[in-house]
């Protein structure tokens, strides 16, 4: 008798649980956690701000706290926050996250060391503002690196080391970087880095990486590297896509970095829903600036149903690609904590309303959440 009250207890537990696998219950988010459901697959990563950090946004921070177990700072570990003159440096923000991840049990994702924006400008000329040499630059480059990665050699898991060298067709990228040092800038910055923080690791970060000439680009740096006795261990795909994101192409990237021995992450996701004016520019190059019209602002009240269907889909297809690769992908970070807060407001047009991420203006997961959580149970 024991024995049948039993099964039939242990029997009715299994359907229930069943039954919530299938309704999607069994992750209601509101108490458990995005990156737990993510877990076993890659980090679940979140570009943040100072005011996070600092609690200023509280409700923002929450969701932070709860949700994701990577942090990349949005801004604060950039060349101009950090170094603003020259051997003078402010690390109020970076400390802020880093203290915030200490408390909090969050990996550190370090963004930027070399790029071409965001930089002051002091720092490619010398005091007559005539342009340095390549040594000035290399010697200057050398010592932001050490005092930077230095720093937080010991708590910064990555690097974003050089960001957006390359232009969509593979080759290098005009910048004073390029100008000043010569192509070898790039290794420069990895070798630097690797002697700074010897146990951190090592990225070059890129948007349009789905384009397959740019992934070349990419991967040609990388071998070089690789050549020279120079560390590097990734590649790291921005991934700041419209509706209908590039699954296919971003697939055959996937593969092709993987099978270099290299590590591959989403580095900075983001999906606008707004049509973009000039689709050829389409990446995430910050200097495009397009003058406002009224056509390209649909949505300022509200999205509509329609938008919010195609962005579900898109960001489940992205997710089920992912997952696909869980096993070489190590992380996937969304570039923002809640649509307010997302850059994509204001790029490549000032002054629109977008809907890029997964939590809404009223730090809410939109509805397409539960589909994305349910993706580790139906693969
Ligand atoms: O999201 C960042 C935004 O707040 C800054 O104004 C902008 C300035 O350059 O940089 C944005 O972040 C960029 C990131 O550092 C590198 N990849 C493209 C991102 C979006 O522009």
């Amino acid at each position: 008798m024991k024995n049948i009250k039993l099964s039939v207890i242990m029997f009715g537990c299994m359907f229930i649980l069943s039954c919530s696998i299938k309704s999607g219950k069994i992750n209601d988010i509101s108490n458990s956690s995005l990156a737990d459901v993510f877990s076993e697959g890659f980090d679940l990563g979140v570009a943040v701000n100072r005011n996070q950090m600092l609690g200023i946004e509280k409700p923002q921070q929450q969701i932070v706290s709860q949700h994701f177990n990577a942090l990349t700072p949005e801004n604060d570990m950039k060349w101009s926050t950090l170094q603003p003159s020259e051997g003078s440096f402010d690390f109020t923000g970076a400390d802020a996250l880093i203290n915030y991840a200490a408390e909090n049990n969050k990996k550190i994702i370090g963004h930027v060391l070399v790029w071409h924006q965001q930089v002051p400008e002091w720092l490619f000329v010398d005091e007559q503002g005539k342009q340095v040499t390549r040594e000035v630059l290399l010697s200057r480059m050398k010592s932001h690196i050490f005092e930077v990665a230095g720093r937080y050699k010991n708590q910064i898991y990555g690097w974003d080391v050089v960001n957006e060298a390359l232009n969509d067709d593979g080759s290098l990228r005009e910048s004073k970087w390029l100008e000043i040092i010569g192509e070898d800038f790039i290794d420069y910055a990895f070798l630097y880095a690797s002697q700074a923080a010897p146990n951190a690791k090592l990225y070059y970060n890129d948007y349009n990486l789905f384009k397959q000439e740019k992934i070349t680009g990419a991967l040609t740096i990388a071998e070089r590297l690789k050549r020279k006795g120079i560390r590097i261990d990734g590649i790291g795909a921005q991934a700041h896509y419209g509706l209908n994101p590039p699954v296919a192409e971003l697939e055959k990237t996937i593969q092709r970095v993987i099978s270099q021995q290299l590590d591959f992450m989403i580095t900075e996701l983001d999906i606008t829903v707004l049509k973009f004016p000039e689709p050829e520019k389409m990446g995430a190059d910050v200097s495009l600036n397009v003058e406002y019209a009224e056509e390209y602002n649909p949505y300022a009240e509200s999205m509509s149903n329609e938008a919010l269907q195609a962005l579900a889909q898109s960001y489940i297809d992205l997710f089920e690609l992912f997952w696909k690769y869980r096993d070489h992908i190590s992380r996937v970070t969304l570039w923002g904590v809640s649509d307010g807060d997302s850059w994509r407001n204001y790029w490549p047009m000032q002054g629109r309303v977008d809907y890029p991420l997964l939590f809404d203006r009223a730090y809410q997961a939109k509805p397409f959440v539960q589909d994305l959580i349910n993706i580790p149970q139906s693969q």
